[in-house]
C-alpha cells in the first residue's frame, strides 16, 4: 500500500469498517485473541445470552454441544429471541441482534444485563467470527430460522414449521481463516465453565455433550451441571479434597444498596488462601472493589468478635489481615449493572460503591454464623491465633531471602550456572531436575543467553507445608536469588517484586516420565501459590524431552510420542534401532541441545492460567492428602501437565 493510500485509510475507512468487518478486521479487540482462548470464548459469549434469558426468570435448560466437525450447538428453553420488524433497522429483530455490534438484548429494556462475557460483545461478534451460523427460534407457535456466513445474512428470516415450545438455539462454525492456531475444542475447558456457571446461578441446569466421542456404552460423553445451593455447593467442591475445619459452610444472598451480593466460605486445615470473585459471572482475577469489601468485612468482624471474647488474651504478636485468610476458601460474587472493569486484563472491579455493599453483607453473615456457631467460631479464632505465629516465624525466612538477593555479587547461588548476558528479555533460565541432568545441560547450553539451575530431586510440596517451611527450604531460597525476584513492597509484605527479575524465560526441564511430571507439577504448585504473577505474565514455560532416539546406520530422528515414533522407524525401512530414553540423564549434552534448548527447535509449553478456579482445585488436589481423587485424575490425564494450569 501507497503512503498515499494510507492516510486515505485512515482518514474515510474507519467508518466503514464499523460493525461486522471491524470484528473480522480487529478479532483480539471483541474476543481478547484468537488462539485456544478465543476460540472458547465464542461458547462463552453464546451461552452468556441464554443465561441472561435465565436470569430474567424465562429459562431454565440450556444445552451445549460439541459437534462432531468442531461447531457448536447452543440451545435454550427461553422465550426465544424475538423476530418481529425492527422498526430502526427495517428487518427482523433476531437479524439485528445477529449482525449489529453491540445491538445485544438491549431493545428490551426491562431485563438489564447482568451476564456477558469478559468483554459483552454479543452474539454478533460470534457470527462475524463464524464460517456459518445459524440461528433458530422457537417462538408464537413458529419454527423461524435464519443463516448467515462470516457474519453475512444469506436469507431473509424464515418460518420452517410449526411449534409448541419457545426457545432459541445458535449453531457456530468458526472460521479457521481467524482461528489459525486451532478451531479444536477442548471438553474440559467448555466443562469447567459450565459447572461455574451452573454454581454461579443455582436453579440452571447446564448439558454439556460432546458429540465427537462416546463412551463404552456407545453413548455420547456428557456432563449436566446444576446446583441447587450455589455457590455454598461451590466452594464445597472446590474443597473436596481438603479437609475442613467447621462442620458447616458460611454463606449469605442478598442484596445491598441495591447490588445483589452472594458470598459463601468455608475454612480448611490447609495454609493457602483461596479468594475468587466474580461480577455478573466473569471471574475477576484482579479483584477490585468487592473483594476487598470482603476482605474488610472478614477482618473487622472476625477481629472484633476475637478481641470481644477474650481469647486474645495471651497472644503477644499483632494479628494481620492475612491471618484471618489462611486456609480460607471464599467466594463473592456479585451482580453490577454497569461495571467498571480495570486492571492490565480488565479483570479488575472499579466500581466504589461495591466494597461497602459486600463488607456489610460478609458482616451480617460473619456476625450471625460466629453467634451461632460458638465452637466452629473458636476454631476459627485459634486457627488465625496460629496462622499470626507462623507469619512472624516466615517473615523472618523471607528476610532472610531478602537480603541474599540484594547482595549481588557473590549472593548468587553457588549451584547456579549463569549466563553471560544481562539484558532479562533475552536471558533463559532452565530449572532442572537433579545435579547430573544439570551437568548435561550445563554442557550442551549457550551459555551467552541461557542460565542453569539444578535442583536437588524432590521440591518441597508447598501446598502442605507453612509459610515459614517454604521459604526456609534451600531449593525455594536459591530459586529467589536466581531469578532476582524478591518479597513485599510498602504496600504489600506479600506482593512479588518482578522489577529485577533476571531472566524472562523460566523453563522447567524434567524427565518425561511419571516422577518427571510429578517434579513438574511440584515446581508448577510452587509458582502457582507462591509467584503466580510470574505465571500470569506467561514467563513460564515446560521444556519437552523427546521420549525415543530412532538410529539407523547415520540417521537419527527424535520421536515425542508412540505414534511419531512408529512413523519414523516405517519411513526408514527395517533395522532400525530405537532407544527409549528414561530420563534426560541418558542424553548427552548434543543431544539434550538439539532436541530440548535449541530454540530452533525445541518446543516450550507456556504455562497458561486458564481458569483460575479449576486450577486452584487441580492443585489442591494433586498435591494434597487425599489419594483416591488424584490417583483417579492423573489416570484420566496420563499427561496432566496438559491442563493448561
Ligand atoms: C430480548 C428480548 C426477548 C428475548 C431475548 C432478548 C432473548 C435473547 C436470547 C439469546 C439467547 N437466548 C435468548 N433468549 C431470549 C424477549 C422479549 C419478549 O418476549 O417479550
Amino acid at each position: 500500500m501507497s503512503e498515499e493510500k494510507k492516510h486515505n485509510y485512515s482518514a474515510d475507512s474507519i467508518q466503514a469498517l464499523e460493525g461486522m468487518e471491524h470484528v473480522r478486521m480487529r478479532p483480539s479487540m471483541y474476543i481478547g485473541d484468537v488462539g485456544v482462548r478465543g476460540l472458547h470464548h465464542l461458547v462463552y459469549e453464546v451461552v452468556d445470552n441464554s443465561i441472561d434469558e435465565a436470569l430474567a426468570g424465562h429459562c431454565d435448560e440450556i444445552s451445549v454441544d460439541i459437534n462432531e466437525d468442531n461447531s457448536i450447538t447452543v440451545r435454550d428453553n427461553g422465550r426465544g429471541i424475538p423476530v418481529g420488524l425492527h422498526k430502526k433497522e427495517g428487518v427482523s429483530a433476531l437479524e439485528v441482534v445477529m449482525t449489529k455490534i453491540g445491538a445485544g438484548g438491549k431493545f428490551d429494556k426491562d431485563s438489564y444485563k447482568v451476564s456477558g462475557g469478559l468483554h459483552g460483545v454479543g452474539v454478533s461478534c460470534v457470527n462475524a467470527l463464524s464460517d456459518h451460523l445459524k440461528a433458530t427460534v422457537h417462538r408464537d407457535g413458529k419454527i423461524w430460522e435464519q443463516e448467515y456466513e462470516r457474519g453475512k445474512t444469506l436469507y431473509p428470516v424464515k418460518t420452517v414449521g410449526g411449534t409448541d415450545k419457545t426457545g432459541t438455539e445458535v449453531t457456530f462454525l468458526p472460521d479457521k481463516s481467524i482461528f489459525q492456531q486451532t478451531t479444536e475444542y477442548n471438553y474440559d475447558t467448555l466443562a469447567a465453565r459450565m459447572r461455574e456457571l451452573a454454581y454461579l446461578n443455582k436453579g440452571i441446569t447446564v448439558v454439556l455433550t460432546d458429540k465427537r466421542n462416546k463412551d463404552d456404552e456407545g453413548n455420547f460423553i456428557s456432563e449436566t451441571f446444576h446446583s441447587t445451593e450455589g455457590l455454598s455447593e461451590f466452594v464445597k467442591f472446590l474443597d473436596s479434597t481438603r479437609e475442613q475445619l467447621t462442620s458447616d459452610v458460611i454463606s449469605m444472598e442478598g442484596e445491598k444498596n441495591g447490588i445483589p451480593v452472594e458470598v459463601a466460605m468455608v475454612y480448611n486445615t490447609s495454609y493457602s488462601e483461596n479468594l475468587h470473585s466474580y461480577v455478573n459471572n466473569i471471574n475477576t482475577h484482579e479483584g477490585g472493589t468487592h473483594l476487598s469489601g470482603f476482605r474488610r468485612g472478614l477482618t473487622h468482624t472476625l477481629k472484633k468478635y476475637a478481641d470481644e471474647s477474650g481469647l486474645l488474651k495471651n497472644v503477644k504478636f499483632e494479628i494481620s489481615g492475612d491471618d484471618f485468610r489462611e486456609g480460607l476458601t471464599a467466594i463473592v460474587s456479585v451482580k453490577v449493572a454497569e461495571p467498571q472493569f480495570e486492571g492490565q486484563t480488565k479483570t479488575k472491579l472499579g466500581n466504589r460503591e461495591v466494597t461497602s455493599a459486600v463488607s456489610q453483607a460478609v458482616a451480617e453473615m460473619l456476625n450471625d454464623f460466629l453467634e451461632e456457631n460458638p465452637n466452629d467460631a473458636k476454631t476459627i479464632v485459634q486457627k488465625v491465633i496460629l496462622a499470626a505465629q507462623a507469619r512472624h516465624a516466615a517473615k523472618k525466612a523471607r528476610e532472610m531471602v531478602q537480603r541474599k538477593t540484594v547482595m549481588s555479587i557473590g549472593g548468587l547461588p553457588g549451584k547456579l550456572s549463569d549466563c553471560s548476558e544481562t539484558d532479562p528479555a533475552v536471558c533463559e533460565i532452565f530449572l532442572v531436575e537433579g545435579d547430573s541432568a544439570g551437568g548435561t545441560a550445563k554442557q550442551g547450553r549457550d551459555r551467552n543467553f541461557q542460565a542453569i539451575l539444578p535442583l536437588r530431586g524432590k521440591i518441597l510440596n508447598v501446598e502442605k507445608a507453612m509459610q515459614h517451611k517454604v521459604f526456609e527450604n534451600e531449593e525455594i531460597k536459591n530459586m529467589f536469588t536466581a531469578l532476582g525476584i524478591t518479597i513485599g513492597t510498602e504496600e504489600d509484605p506479600r506482593a512479588l517484586n518482578l522489577s529485577k527479575l533476571r531472566y524472562h524465560k523460566v523453563v522447567i526441564m524434567c524427565d518425561a516420565d511419571v516422577d518427571g511430571s510429578h517434579i513438574a507439577t511440584l515446581i508448577l504448585t510452587f509458582f502457582f501459590r507462591y509467584m503466580r504473577e510470574m505465571v500470569e505474565q506467561g514467563y513460564i514455560y515446560i521444556a519437552t524431552p523427546p521420549l525415543y532416539l530412532v538410529k539407523k546406520g547415520q540417521k537419527k530422528e527424535y520421536a515425542w510420542d508412540d505414534n511419531q515414533r512408529d512413523l519414523i522407524v516405517q519411513k526408514m525401512g527395517g533395522g532400525a534401532n530405537i532407544q527409549r530414553y528414561k530420563g534426560l540423564g541418558e542424553m548427552n549434552a548434543e543431544q539434550l541441545w538439539d532436541t530440548t534448548m535449541n530454540p530452533e527447535f525445541r518446543t516450550l509449553r507456556q504455562v497458561t492460567i486458564d481458569n483460575l478456579t479449576e486450577a486452584d482445585r487441580v492443585f489442591s488436589m494433586l498435591m494434597g492428602d487425599d489419594v483416591p481423587p488424584r490417583r483417579d485424575f492423573i489416570e484420566r490425564n496420563a499427561k496432566y501437565a496438559n491442563i493448561d494450569a
